[in-house]
Formats: structure tokens, sequence, C-alpha cells
């Protein structure tokens, strides 16, 4: 088995047409998945429960007898935790404990209420409140991933959410030890082991069993996504995360193992996944080539690994490392590596990215565990527009306004006018009455 991405050279006529076509990909809607999601949802809204275990025995093998047996109590979530290595116990809470940190971090800087008075009395400002009651969903099988317990039940839990319900599938009734165990560390309030379709529409439509939630965070298969999309609206949601992506940027003074690693690192977690390195060295190009030829023999997911470089990834040799840093900046990956002796340098010319690790240590792999901010991010180049999963994800804003009897006065005849203009009587009436005569 071998590894080939795609080698480019920004200097070869036809760069523009093989670079896109490699950056493309289609996230094309199944029409069967969009069907069954429709009356999987349909289903739910209309029988509750009842639909719900149905499709629970269908879909994941698992038969119960009734929605209660479905829920996993807290006891069962502190014994997993309890029943974990030493080592793992402590990993766990070492990587919530930081997490934590930046999260609180970050609802200081920029989630908290504000207000002024102007000189007239009048108040402006905004009230930041946490949202009731939030969903997350942790998928099962190959993509059960405890560390996206943690990254996204923690920022919910530092805005205040009064309660996290976590849905998980367990197929078969086979429970991942290591997600409940993240489920207690992170303060998830009730867990149910559904998922799927079914499991969303619970979350959005409630059921006699699943209370209903405002918003639903996490990622999923197709079926997860689509039914996502289909209840956005009725709840909010975070995004549809696609295929991880990781793009480094080197300038040639990190050893090329690290950074051949660091590219597997997200090509194992999916064939799609996108592994690319902007580089104005080419012999460091090959150096990376040689380190991947040698390393991809020791892995366990060498398939997956080979299949996503040969089919996504790129080794782009560019003129410099300014032009990296302008291609870098069109494709705005989920997490963007600069691999430079001098990261500082080049980090102001780098817009759009979910996540930017500095410097030769940064492994991307660090972020996704332990270091402290989100490992939930923008992908398919949706960092152009949007951000990190964060506190603000599970906060709403308020305006607040009062006005003082002297600010009606000044205010009142601004709106007159324009409530004349847009020829509502009511609204100048009402702010013209309390002018005084
Ligand atoms: N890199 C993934 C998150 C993750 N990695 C979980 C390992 N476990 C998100 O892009
Ligand atoms: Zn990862």
């Amino acid at each position: 088995m071998s590894a080939r991405p795609l080698r480019l050279s920004t200097t070869e006529p036809g760069f523009e047409a093989a670079f896109g076509a490699r950056l493309h990909w289609s996230a094309e809607t199944d029409a069967q998945v969009e069907e069954r999601v429709t009356e999987i949802l349909a289903d739910v809204a209309r029988r509750g429960d009842e639909a719900v275990l149905a499709y629970t025995a269908r879909f994941d093998a698992l038969q119960a007898t009734g929605m209660q047996a479905l829920e996993l109590k807290a006891s069962e979530l502190q014994a997993a935790f309890e029943a974990l290595p030493a080592v793992q116990r402590e990993a766990l809470e070492q990587a919530a404990a930081r997490v934590r940190r930046y999260h609180e971090a970050q609802k200081r800087a920029s989630g908290e209420s504000w207000s002024w008075r102007e000189p007239d009395g009048t108040l402006l400002g905004q009230k930041v409140t946490p949202l009731d009651r939030v969903g997350i969903y942790v998928p099962g099988g190959k993509a059960a991933y405890p560390s996206s317990v943690l990254m996204n039940a923690i920022p919910a839990q530092v805005a205040g959410v009064g309660e996290i319900i976590m849905v998980v599938p367990t197929p078969r009734g086979e429970r991942n030890p290591l997600v409940l165990a993240a489920a207690h560390v992170a303060g998830v309030t009730r867990a149910f082991c559904i998922g799927g379709a079914q499991a969303i529409a619970a979350l959005a439509y409630g059921t006699a069993t699943v209370p209903r939630v405002d918003k639903i965070t996490g990622p999923g298969n197709a079926y997860v996504a689509s039914a996502k999309r289909r209840v956005f609206g009725q709840v909010g949601i975070d995004m549809i995360a696609g295929p991880s992506e990781i793009l480094v940027l080197a300038d040639g003074s990190t050893p090329p193992d690290w950074v051949a690693m660091d590219l597997f690192s997200q090509a194992e977690h999916d064939e799609l996944a996108q592994s690319i390195l902007l580089c104005p060295d080419a012999g460091y190009i090959d150096r990376v080539q040689a380190e991947i030829d040698r390393l991809l023999p020791q892995m366990p997911r060498a398939a997956i690994i080979a299949s996503s470089l040969n089919g996504r990834g790129a080794l782009i040799h560019t003129r410099s490392m300014e032009e990296a840093c302008d291609i870098s900046n069109r494709i705005a990956p989920e997490h963007l590596e600069i691999a430079s002796a001098d990261p500082h340098r080049w980090e102001p010319l780098l817009r759009h990215a979910g996540a930017i690790f500095l410097g030769a240590y940064t492994s991307e792999s660090l972020g996704d565990y332990c270091a402290g901010p989100n490992h939930v991010l923008p992908t398919s180049s949706t960092a152009r527009f949007s951000s990190p999963l964060g506190v603000y994800d599970f906060q709403k804003r308020s305006s607040l306004i009062e006005v003082s009897e002297e600010g009606a006065q000044t205010l009142g005849r601004i709106a007159s006018v324009l409530a004349h203009g847009e020829g509502l009587q009511a609204h100048a009436r009402a702010a013209e009455m309390r002018l005084k005569p």
C-alpha cells in the first residue's frame, strides 16, 4: 500500500485546474437518505417514544422494554468513570480542566452582558443568557470520540446551560465506557442510548421521556446531518461538519516525520479527510514524502490514511511562504499548522482558518484533545465566515433599552418622522404621546 498525495507546483501551467479539482468535493445530499429522514422525523413527532424505540430496535439491534431502559443514570456515568484505569481517568480530567479554563476565559472576554447610560438617562445594553436546555449528539461506532463529549458539553456548562442532554447510539447495547466517563466529567445532565435521525427528532420535538431541547450540537452520519438540517428553525443547531482537514504550511525547519504524522493524523479520521502541505522548498517536500512512505506501513489505519491521501491529499510547492499563506487563505482550512521557525511572522498573513497551530511543537493532535480550545471547527471552507464551537453557541443575547423622559423627547421626534414615512400611524402616535407639549 502506498500513499502518494498529488504533487503540484504553483509555477506549473495546469496548477489552478488541478488544485481546484483536488479541493472540490461534493456534500451531495442523497435523495434516499432525505426521504428516510423525513419519514423518521414525522413518525417520532407523531408517536414519540414508541417510534424511537422501534427505530432503535431496527437500526441499533437494541430491544428495550421502554424508553426508561435506554436512559443512562448519573450513577452509571459515574461508575463508568470510576472503572477506568487511573491513567485514563487522569487524562480525561486534565483535558477537561484545560478545556474548561479556556472556555471560561472565552466567556469573560466576549460572553458577558454590558450596558451604558447616555447623558439624558437613557440606558442601552445587551443581556446575555444561557440556553435552558441543549442536546448533544455523540456518534457511536467508528467515530465515537470521548474528546468530542468534552468539547461539546464543557462550553455548554461554562455558558450556564441548565440541562445538557446527551444521546449516543449503542448498537446491540454496546456502550463505550470512555464516552460515558467523559459525560460524567463534562457534567452531562441526562443521557440516552439512542442515535440517528430518531434521536435528533426526539431532542427537537420532545417525547414523553426525552425532553425537548433548544439547540442540538455534535457531529453525526448522513442521517444525523440531514435530520439536523431539517429541524433547524424549530431548534438551533451548531453546524453541519464535513470530513476533517489539515493544512500544514512549512518552511522546512520542522522534522519531516513530524509533518508526515500530522498529515496522517487527520487522514486517519476518514477516507474523505483532506491533508495538504504547502512549502517553498521542493527538497523538503521530497523528505516529507519519504517519511510518508516509511511511516505508513506502521499505521493500524494505513488503509484509511492511504485512501484519504491518494484521493484528496496534496503536497504543493510554492514560490514563497507568502504565496503559501495566500493559498491557505483561499482554502480556509479547518486546522492550519504553521510549521515554521518563525510562526509569528506568518500568522498575521493568515485570515481564514478554524484553528491556527503555531510552531513545530504545536501538533494539531494536541488541540484535538487537551490544549484547551475547542476541536469542533468549521470545515469545507466555512472558516471564511464561521467560528469554532464556543460558549457563545450556548448563549443568546437580548437587547436592553430604557428610555428616560428626556430621552423620549429626542427619540420620539426621530421615530415619529420615520414612522410617518413608513405610513405606520400607531407607531408615530406611540412616540408622539410621550412628547411633552
Ligand atoms: N480532529 C477532529 C476531532 C478529533 N480528533 C477527535 C480526535 N478525536 C475534529 O476535526
Ligand atoms: Zn482529529
